[in-house]
């Protein structure tokens, strides 16, 4: 796969960076990647830290065919670290995704993803407008301290330093990961999800069989977290109906 590499010392957001530049370069896949990020951001225009020692990046994936094709990419991004990080570490590690975006260690957050669209000009922003490209942003916790994260965050973090004990090869990391992701990206593209993505999704589901509150756009339901669908959507069976949900976030429904 032709990958065209864009890398900086600083940035304000890769992928802002991404989006610029797949407008400069239709039809091509490209990286950037960032040493440390200015202004990183999360989903929700929540803040993204990003000091040196992490992983910084974004891919930018042109999208020939219509949205639906690439809805499943938070979670192949998600199932790459896993990949990645998981032949580092120790077999017993507990390596988690929470649905879409979050990989957890440990029960620790160790990633988190934030896809976006690049779309064409002067259209509307309707999710059923087709892209021109994606972007799959990745920022892993790779030799950083996660004490200097701050004291603001939703949950621990953690990192594969913090997790091993010593540094790991930062370039090294980020190459593989980008090989993973974009060798599953091309093939989600083509023919979906494969039955063993979803099956290895599936596996590393954090919550799965358990009760959640699902919220998106301040409306919220409870259910159990059953799984996936072909499409990598979240089943969540309510009390009285089934609903395979595209988008959203989850929590853990405590018993009181
Ligand atoms: C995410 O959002 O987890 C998506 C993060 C995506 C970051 C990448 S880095 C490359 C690319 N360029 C960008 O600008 N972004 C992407 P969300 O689920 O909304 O989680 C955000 C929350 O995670 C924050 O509100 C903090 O509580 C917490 N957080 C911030 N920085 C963190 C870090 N380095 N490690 C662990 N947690 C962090």
């Amino acid at each position: 796969m032709n990958v065209r590499r864009f890398d900086f010392d600083s940035l304000c957001s890769t992928n802002d960076t991404a989006l610029a530049l797949a407008g400069e370069h239709p039809g091509e896949v490209l990286l950037v990647t960032a040493a440390t990020q200015t202004g990183g951001r999360g989903r929700n225009g929540r803040t993204w830290h990003s000091p040196v020692g992490g992983a910084w990046l974004s891919l930018a994936w042109p999208c020939p065919r219509e949205p639906e094709h690439y809805q499943a990419a938070p979670l192949l991004a998600g199932l790459a670290v896993i990949e990645t990080a998981g032949a580092l570490l120790p077999h017993d590690a507990d390596l988690a995704i929470k649905w879409p975006n979050d990989v957890l260690l440990n029960g620790r957050k160790l990633a988190g993803v934030l896809c976006q669209r690049q779309l064409p000009a002067a259209v509307s922003t309707s999710h059923a407008t087709p892209a021109n490209a994606l972007i799959v942003g990745i920022g892993v916790n790779v030799n950083l301290d996660p004490a200097l994260l701050g004291n603001d965050l939703r949950r621990p973090a953690t990192s594969l330093r913090q997790a091993l004990g010593h540094e790991v090869n930062l370039s090294a990391f980020s190459d593989a990961l980008i090989a993973d992701l974009t060798q599953r990206m091309a093939r989600m593209e083509a023919h979906g999800l494969t039955p063993a993505e979803v099956a290895a999704i599936e596996a590393r589901m954090l919550w799965r069989g358990q009760t959640v509150n699902f919220q998106h756009n301040g409306a919220s339901k409870q259910g159990r977290l059953e799984g996936l669908d072909q499409y990598g959507r979240l089943i969540l069976q309510t009390a009285t109906e089934s609903l395979t949900l595209a988008s959203g976030e989850i929590e853990q429904l405590h018993a009181f």
